[in-house]
């Protein structure tokens, strides 16, 4: 029997930052409806997908803050999204702004059944950009400012026939991410994305934007032998350029399908799960080639250490 699925990254246009979230869910369902139309199984939405991506500004007013969160997941606004779903019989993963009952904020990413069950939630781990208002930037990237990072890690769940994984935007840039997951067996990994174009801390990244994008996840899919499905928030949202480029990549490195506009599309492959085995049996069978007692300082330093500086001979 094939493990092929029709997989989708519904690619979504720029959010208004006063664009209510019922808007928001009725072009999700729009999204949603046309992937089920194309006979998909599943349909990965952006990071913060409810929301313009709020982190551009500061506010440091709790109540103001918080209301850029979701406190119950479905909630009144997405309730419509999980009983659609769930109707047509489609999975779906979700990015959004999560506060929980005892008050952490998090980065969060939902993992829906064709049933509309909720089979897991991923907290974005690597939390990028800056705590405080900087007043030299263009325009604000303060998810440290707002968010806590996931204290769960990379976990990977059996779901769609196989072994699904997520992770958050910034998470992609990290080979780690991949590997934990890779070291679980993951065969589809889902991401979503916000990523400005524009770099403040170093503005000769920008032109490289797209490149930077296909790069890592083209390599973390073939070293770890994974599926990954990536969607954009694109777009200019509020004055800011949002990278597009969703796409699906094969366990081969290979992008198999990928966005045309930055506004919101559906972008559809067909993703046969057992495509993984080929690379996990051979080039990357980690049990055989792995070299762990030579990885320890991946787990157990952070920052750099240089050797020594060379010490120079006085005669
Ligand atoms: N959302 C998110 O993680 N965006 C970052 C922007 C670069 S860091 C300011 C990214 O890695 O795409």
């Amino acid at each position: 029997m094939t493990r092929s699925l029709e997989l989708a990254a519904a690619q979504l246009g720029p959010i208004a930052r006063d664009e209510p979230r019922e808007h928001v869910v009725e072009r999700l369902l729009a999204l949603l409806r046309r992937a089920a139309a194309r006979q998909c199984q599943l349909v990965v939405f952006p990071e913060l997908a409810l929301t313009t991506f709020f982190p551009r500004w500061y506010t440091d007013d709790p109540v103001d803050i918080d209301a850029w969160f979701e406190i119950e997941m479905p909630g009144p606004a997405t309730k419509p999204l999980f009983e659609e779903a769930q109707s047509l019989g489609i999975g779906f993963s979700l990015g959004y702004a999560e506060l929980t009952p005892d008050g952490h904020h998090y980065n969060t990413q939902v993992l829906v059944d064709a049933g509309g069950g909720i089979v897991a939630k991923y907290r974005k781990v690597h939390i990028p950009g800056h705590e405080q208002f900087e007043v030299w930037r263009p325009f604000q990237h303060l998810e440290r400012h707002y968010f806590e990072s996931g204290p769960d890690g990379f976990g990977v769940w059996r779901a769609f026939g196989g072994i699904v994984g997520m992770m958050i935007c910034n998470d992609r840039r990290w080979p780690e991410t991949y590997r934990v997951m890779g070291l679980q067996g993951v065969e589809l990994i889902l991401c979503g994305y916000n990523t400005p174009i524009h770099y403040a801390p170093d503005p000769s990244q920008d032109a490289l934007a797209g490149f930077h994008n296909a790069l890592v996840m083209q390599a973390g899919a073939y070293q770890n032998g994974t599926w990954v499905v990536a969607t954009a928030k694109a777009g200019t949202e509020e004055g800011v350029e949002l990278l597009g480029q969703s796409c699906i990549i094969a366990p081969s490195g290979q992008i198999v399908a990928q966005a045309l506009t930055t506004a919101d599309e559906l972008v559809v492959a067909t993703c046969d799960l057992d495509w993984c085995d080929r690379y996990k049996r051979t080039l990357f069978d980690f049990e055989r080639y792995r070299m762990i007692e030579q990885y320890g300082r991946i787990a157990t330093q952070r920052g750099v250490v240089p050797p020594p500086e060379a010490h120079e001979e006085t005669s």
